[in-house]
């Protein structure tokens, strides 16, 4: 290892004394240009945080309620994907979420998940691993008979699914294949696995969700932090 830096360093010198000051120009350049992109994410993001703010102001004064207290809007950044920009997180914790990242093409922030629900009809909650750009689900259905598992990943700044075919659990087994539990198809704490409408075993269908290191997408700043991050140099 040091011997290789030092052939890198003896390389980059002789590099340098050759262009002369071209490198010196091409460093500051590029760092000039993560300095200008830094500061367009942080101004887009705060453009919705702002936004976002308003609009949580608006419903706490219009919160009626007065046996369950408002959630207001939270905040997080998060590395989905494995770049340099983390993705915005707003979230209304328990009700919904959503997730925006930078777009450098174009240079606007763009929504992947706009108010996405969970909390209720069996939906579990979005979850990620770190800078994996992955996207985990889990929607029971039928009380828990169906688990549908959804893993999903940025493409061209939209979140699509990572597999052609659903990826499904059943707790029963299902005699007429229609998908759903049936009158005689029975609850089981065994369940079987399908990739689309192919049974497969429980090593490949882990395989294919593998559910690892994942953490909850959901917001952790209140506004003022999240403000405050965002108008850092
Ligand atoms: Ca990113
Ligand atoms: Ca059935």
């Amino acid at each position: 290892m040091k011997k290789f830096l030092k052939t890198a360093i003896t390389f980059g010198i002789a590099i340098s004394m050759a262009l002369g000051s071209a490198c010196y120009v091409n460093t500051a350049s590029v760092e000039a240009a993560a300095k200008t992109t830094s500061k367009s994410w942080k101004k887009a993001y705060l453009k919705i945080v702002q936004d976002c703010n308003k609009k949580s102001k608006q419903e706490r004064a219009n919160h009626s309620s007065k046996f369950i207290s408002y959630t207001p809007y939270s905040y997080d950044l998060i590395y989905f994907n494995n770049d340099n920009i983390p993705e915005l997180v707003v979230g209304k914790n328990g009700n919904w979420v959503s997730m925006y990242t930078y777009n450098t093409k174009t240079k606007k922030a763009c929504a992947l998940m706009e108010q996405w629900g969970y909390g209720v009809m069996g939906n579990t909650g979005y979850s990620y691993a770190p800078k994996k750009n992955y996207l985990y689900n889990l929607n029971n259905d039928y009380a828990g008979a169906v688990r549908n598992v959804y893993c999903m990943k940025i493409k061209n700044y939209k979140l699509v699914s990572r597999h052609p075919k659903p990826l499904k659990i059943l707790h029963f087994k299902d005699t007429n294949k229609n998908g759903y539990p049936d009158n005689g198809e029975k609850f089981t704490e065994k369940p079987f696995y399908y990739y689309g409408n192919k049974k497969i075993t429980k090593k490949k269908f882990m395989s294919l969700a593998n559910p690892k290191n994942l953490e909850p997408i959901n917001g952790k700043m209140n506004y003022t932090k999240i403000r405050k991050k965002l108008l850092q140099k």
